[in-house]
């Protein structure tokens, strides 16, 4: 039996649910998710593989405006997943008004002559925005000539609660062709570890910071040995003034345990290996902009 295989990026503004929308499919986390805006800052591939065939989803950085270098690799990010690829699946939250992002993403998009799938995520909350979305894709395929967009499917999701992804699956199968696996069957992700442990501690931060603060900081680890199957990880979390290293590292030590731990346990259960973490605060400041910076951190590839 011939199999379907092909690659399908989503996109989406930041907090749209992309990255849970991918974990709920996966059945796995592969990538960090939190209520904090621009969580995803690295566009990753996880690897769905089924009876019918391979998916190779590709999770994105919302789509923001920005000023930052850091804020214009994600936005590379998100072009180069968006090139040689199969399908999209533009992602919005139907409690929120459509704002200026969508209009960037839907320019981006309308061109790309693959069909496009309209994810109305967040239906278990009050979709009040679900028309508006609706609205906005249908005006864009009056507008534009009909054979630009190939195809446009519309889909309500609820990528928490797992509403509709059978369906999602279903869809994408049915408009991929027929073509020889990318990927091993049994490879679920193609982030390097080093940069997924730093994620997950970083989610943890994101988690327990407060709104202003998670974009100040970043995550990399500095050392990974394994012995006897125990990871000795130490991972340096970067701030950008002296106030902010305060509140990561609390009253004597308190929130940075209490991430410490959290990031610990997880890794314990994500890598299945006992972990001994280590985590050192260092003020950097305007480290956004520092092109060496970003290199360690793993967002720029090439300098
Ligand atoms: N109620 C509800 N919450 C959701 C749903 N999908 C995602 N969320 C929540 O929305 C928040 C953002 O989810 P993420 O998956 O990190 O969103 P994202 O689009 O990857 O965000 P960025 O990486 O910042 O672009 C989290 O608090 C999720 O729990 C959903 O279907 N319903
Ligand atoms: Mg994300």
């Amino acid at each position: 039996m011939p199999k379907k295989c092909g690659i399908v990026t989503i996109v989406g503004r930041p907090n749209t649910g992309k990255s849970t929308l991918l974990n709920t499919i996966l059945k796995e986390k592969v990538a960090i998710v939190s209520s904090a805006l621009q969580t995803t800052r690295n566009r990753l591939r996880g690897i769905f593989t089924e009876e019918r065939g391979q998916i190779v989803f590709v999770d994105t950085p919302g789509m923001h405006i920005t000023k930052y270098l850091l804020g214009k690799f994600m936005l590379r990010e998100i072009q180069e997943a968006l090139e040689g690829i199969d399908l999209v699946i533009h992602l919005v939250d139907t409690t929120r008004p459509p704002g200026k992002e969508e209009n960037m993403l839907i320019d981006k998009l309308k061109n790309l002559k693959i069909p496009i799938i309209l994810g109305l995520n967040k239906i278990d909350l009050r979709p009040v925005f679900f028309d508006d979305y609706i609205k906005l894709w249908e005006e864009t395929k009056q507008k534009k000539a009909q054979d630009l967009i190939d195809e446009l499917v519309l889909l309500p999701l609820s990528a928490l609660r797992g509403v509709n992804v059978d369906k999602l699956i279903d869809t994408i199968f049915n408009l991929l062709p027929y073509r020889e696996f990318l990927y091993p069957e049994d490879i679920i992700s193609d982030f390097p570890q080093r940069l997924f442990i730093a994620d997950i501690i970083r989610e943890k931060l994101f988690l327990l910071m407060k709104e202003e603060i998670p974009h100040s900081i970043a995550v990399y680890v500095e050392e990974l040995k394994e012995r006897k199957n125990i990871f000795f990880i130490r991972a340096i979390i970067l701030v950008e003034r002296d106030s902010q290293k305060a509140m990561v590292i609390g009253k004597e030590g308190s929130v940075l345990k209490k991430i410490g731990q959290s990031a610990r346990k997880e890794l314990e259960e994500l890598l299945e290996k006992k972990i001994y973490l280590e985590t050192h605060v260092k003020v950097k400041p305007g480290w956004k902009e520092d092109p060496l910076i970003l290199k360690e951190l793993g967002y720029i590839n090439n300098i």
